[in-house]
């Protein structure tokens, strides 16, 4: 286990509904880095390569039906399944830009309005997990998604289901969470991005930053907003 004061690479989470360029924020935020000589990983969730991640993608490409409870869990055990990696990658100096995390599955579950589903069930299967040191949320209406292009074809990606998600990743916002207005142009949400993320990356390298677990107080999405923002 590191200590407190060893430096040590940022867990960053970019966090947003479909279509809001999450995948590609991240891509350019992960070669800005590099380019910049930090070492830098672009992970995703969910990781569809695992075991775990092979039943995801059969169920959200609607190739099979999985009870939504039983579902849920399976999005949890794949982000537990890469924990030890993602501890070990932060520890040895690694700056991991994460494309979805924990938030996107409280809120895809709970977007569902499933008896016995609420809020405090879909958190629970995640709590313990690292915390992020920083949270990018990418904030898009869905007429603006639909704007894009639409949604494309797998299960979630419906314009009357995806303002739920909205709804619920707004319940869950916490003060700590950075919100980039996702209908600026790539480049002006790039620049945004890049400087925040420096001043995360910067911080983690002090060394002054234990890794958070899920859900403590004060560990959801790391440093509060003005902080942030200095
Ligand atoms: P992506 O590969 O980022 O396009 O995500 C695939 C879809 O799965 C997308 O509609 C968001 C949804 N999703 C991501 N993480 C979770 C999760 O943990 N739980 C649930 N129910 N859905 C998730």
């Amino acid at each position: 286990m590191a200590s407190q004061n060893q430096p040590r690479g940022a867990f960053i989470v970019l966090e947003g509904a479909d279509r809001a360029g999450k995948s590609t924020q991240c891509q350019m935020l992960v070669e800005h880095l590099t380019a910049k000589g930090v070492a830098a990983e672009l992970w995703r969730f969910p990781d569809r390569t695992t075991a775990v991640g092979k039943m995801i993608n059969s169920y959200l490409t609607s190739q099979s039906e999985i009870d939504d409870a039983a579902v849920h869990l399976l999005f949890s055990a794949n982000r537990w399944e890469k924990r030890e990696e993602l501890l070990r990658k932060l520890h040895a100096g690694t700056t991991l830009v994460v494309d979805r995390y924990a938030y996107s599955g409280v809120a895809f579950t709970a977007a569902k309005g499933l008896p016995g589903l609420d809020r405090a069930w879909c958190m629970a299967p995640d709590a313990g997990l690292p915390a992020p040191d920083a949270v990018f949320f990418l904030s898009l209406t869905v007429e603006a998604a639909e704007a894009r292009g639409g949604y494309g074809e797998e299960r979630y990606e419906k314009a009357e289901f995806q303002r739920k998600v909205l709804d619920q990743f707004a319940a869950m916002r916490s003060s700590s969470w950075r919100m980039i207005d996702a209908s600026q142009p790539i480049d002006a949400m790039q620049r945004q991005l890049r400087e925040q993320a420096a001043v995360v990356v910067a911080r983690c390298q002090r060394g002054t930053e234990a890794v958070g677990k899920l859900w403590e107080s004060g560990a959801v999405g790391g440093a509060p907003l003005t902080q942030l923002n200095q």
